[in-house]
């Protein structure tokens, strides 16, 4: 049996074992790590989404009126189910999108810490309680379910993405309505299967959970602007690129319907004098040739100070040169495939792009013979932030900067238009906090000592400028999915107005 049906056979057995037989159709799901189609899939297109917003309509009618922490359950089931396929799913994650094992199972963690979050956050939807200017007045405030929530997710993390809004949105008392990539759709037929499971059970316990509650749609733009043009939608929580969100954004606006966008990142990273080098190479290695440099959150900017320049570059080159490209699922591959010819083509301009603004090239080469779109990771010494540098291309290039001054590489450091993630490798104690201050970093997410990709789901995920300003995940993301009544109670006899207004009848 060759390689290429091999994948496909594994592919569609992880489907079965979770009960799934997918409808054939005409939209092909490939492996980026041959190039093979898997299957071909059915394209439910704008009817089959409009369908599921419907029902989702229906089922949210009743699923508000379930108490919270009687929600948290069905996400602690789903939790359950996540943890007992975690190695299927993870797998077919890693055939799907080409991610090395550990990160397609990093991925299926991600889903399980945030619908474990989910399950505490179900006890957790507090309001505030407020000092009213009346007597006998109480004022307080309530979170209340928005409805339908619709969700749009990228290639580059197929299920964990919807997994943070689901986990949140149901706990919050909403119904979810998913749109996956159409080049991921096989994982998000497998990760909805894990959830229809926990449903199952949840109401085999006597649950409630109707039917529509969470539907996956799978299609092309058609069904994701189904999404977006719905008036019964009110949150619109998309991934993916910023002209993508360019598109989304003013259009969910124009019907008053709320947007969470997370979109592109150009991530980087400042190393001051006094940083522990063996640590910031791992850090930096991590961060920008991880996921084959295809996370929002990837290092794709590197500010070196020129005290370090020369010691730590070589060292960065030969990891570089030495990591080892290939076939994600085997062992010691740390670099799997980009996702398609598309994204190969578009590394290989940027790289042209680099070399004309002054730029040095090293790596980048296409790897031929895997059947996948392959290439080497690239690190680019640049002269100046120019050409490329300041645009995110979805693609493992590293392009490094030399600078003396630390409050001029800040200024370079925010000076592109996306602003997710971000980086400082120092002990020096004023540098750190001057990068978390206001005055520094002006990104959704700042770190010092490790790089900039890889967060734990605890915190809000998310970033200012062209990323979207979007925050998805811990902390008080939850507020995204729910609206706020403000409620004054008057439990005396009499009716004092607001501000002293006199209104005697
Ligand atoms: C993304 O690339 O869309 O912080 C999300 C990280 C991951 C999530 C990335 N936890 O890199």
């Amino acid at each position: 049996m060759s390689s290429q049906n091999a994948l496909s056979t594994e592919a569609l057995s992880i489907l079965s074992r979770l009960g799934v037989t997918p409808t054939t159709g005409t939209m092909p799901a490939r492996s980026p790590i041959t190039g093979e189609v898997l299957t071909h899939v059915a394209d439910q297109g704008r009817a089959g989404t409009e369908a599921a917003i419907a029902a989702a309509q229906k089922a949210f009618k009743d699923w508000r009126n379930v108490p919270g922490p009687k929600r948290g359950e069905l996400v602690r089931l789903w939790a359950e189910e996540l943890r007992a396929h975690k190695a299927d799913l993870g797998k077919l994650v890693s055939i799907e999108v080409g991610k090395v094992t550990s990160e397609g199972l990093g991925e299926v963690q991600e889903m399980i810490d945030i619908c474990d979050f989910a399950v505490g956050l179900s006890r957790q939807l507090y309001g505030l309680t407020i000092a009213s200017e009346r007597p006998s007045h109480r004022m307080m405030e309530s979170w209340h379910p928005i409805g339908v929530v619709g969700v749009i997710s990228a290639f580059n993390f197929p299920v964990a993405v919807w997994s943070w809004n689901t986990a949140l949105a149901l706990v919050c008392g909403n119904a979810v309505v998913w749109k996956p990539s159409e080049k991921a759709n096989l994982s998000a037929l497998a990760a909805t299967a894990t959830l229809d499971r926990a449903i199952a059970r949840f109401n085999a316990e006597g649950g409630n959970a109707p039917a529509g509650l969470a539907t996956t749609v799978l299609g092309a733009r058609e069904a994701g602007a189904a999404l977006v043009d719905s008036p019964a939608v009110a949150l619109v929580s998309a991934t993916g690129s910023t002209r993508m969100g360019r598109e989304v954004g003013p259009k969910v606006a124009a019907r008053f319907g709320r947007c969470l966008l997370e979109l592109g990142g150009n991530n980087a990273a400042i190393v001051g004098p006094t940083a522990s080098l063996d640590l910031t190479l791992r850090g930096l290695a991590f961060a920008a040739m991880g996921t084959a440099g295809q996370r929002c959150t990837t290092l794709r900017r590197l500010f070196l100070h020129e005290s370090v320049y020369d010691t730590l570059l070589p060292r960065l080159k030969a990891a570089y040169a030495s990591v080892k490209v290939g076939n994600p699922l085997e062992q010691g591959v740390l670099v799997g495939p980009l996702i398609d010819d598309g994204a190969l083509n578009g590394m290989q301009a940027a790289l042209d792009q680099a070399r004309a603004a002054g730029g040095t090239v090293h790596g980048g080469e296409v790897v031929t013979g895997l059947g996948g779109a392959y290439a080497r990771p690239a690190l680019v010494e640049m002269p100046s932030q120019t050409g490329p540098v300041v645009h995110e291309t979805f693609a493992p290039i590293l392009y490094v900067m030399k600078y003396s001054d630390f409050d001029a590489a800040l200024d370079l450091h925010n000076a592109v238009p996306q602003g997710l993630s971000s980086s400082v490798f120092t002990n020096d104690m004023r540098e750190a906090e001057a990068f978390l201050s206001a005055r520094g970093s002006d990104c959704g997410i700042a770190n010092v000592n490790i790089g900039p990709s890889g967060a734990e789901i605890g915190g809000a995920f998310g970033g200012e400028k062209e990323t979207g300003g979007g925050r998805e995940s811990g902390s008080d993301a939850w507020k995204a999915y729910m609206r706020r009544a403000t409620n004054t109670i008057n439990y005396g006899t009499t009716l004092p107005l607001a501000q002293g207004v006199v209104f005697d009848i």
